[in-house]
């Protein structure tokens, strides 16, 4: 199993790399490619013409500004494709959030939130495990982890540790 993840600028690394964080996490294997829609339209095209091909399952994009990644990821290739709007001009990503999530019908990105670099790996973790089994005890792990997190945390609360 393998995701692309597609940045449009190596400035987007310190969000994108939370993302490669949680792969990391649940043992997925993935790429990172630095390709702009762009500055280099080209080589976004062929990526994305042969992404399958080339044993990816997932595509993460993440771009700020006038956020056309994603999008020009998902309108040639089969595979989905997660967004992520990143935090990068004045317009507090607002731009890239419109940019990348207003798809027209026919070419969907599922977009997750500005700088939402965790969430994109953990959703397409998520679509992993539709094919494979051990992905999805473990996301079912982590979301039982996660809760038990915020029970202790409620509990030191309650008792005065505010
Ligand atoms: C976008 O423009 C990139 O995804 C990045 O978020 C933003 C700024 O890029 P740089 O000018 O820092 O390369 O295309």
């Amino acid at each position: 199993m393998k995701v692309g993840i597609v940045m449009g600028s190596k400035s987007d690394y310190p969000v994108v790399e939370k993302c490669e964080e949680i792969l990391d996490k649940f043992g997925v294997e993935y790429e990172t490619r630095i390709i702009s829609a762009h500055r280099t339209p080209r080589t976004a095209e062929a990526f994305a013409a042969n992404a399958e091909e080339d044993g990816f399952e997932v595509i993460i994009a993440a771009a700020g500004k006038a956020a056309h990644l994603a999008g020009v990821l998902a309108a040639t290739t089969p595979l989905p494709v997660i967004g992520i709007p990143i935090k990068s001009s004045t317009m507090d990503g607002m731009d890239s959030l419109l940019s990348t999530v207003q798809m027209p019908k026919g070419v969907p990105v599922a977009t997750v939130a500005i700088n939402g670099a965790e969430n994109a790996g953990l959703l397409a973790v998520q679509m992993l495990s539709i094919k494979y089994p051990q992905l999805r005890e473990e996301m079912t792990d982590y979301k039982f982890q996660m809760a038990a997190d915020i029970a202790a945390i409620d509990e030191e609360f309650r008792n005065g540790n505010k």
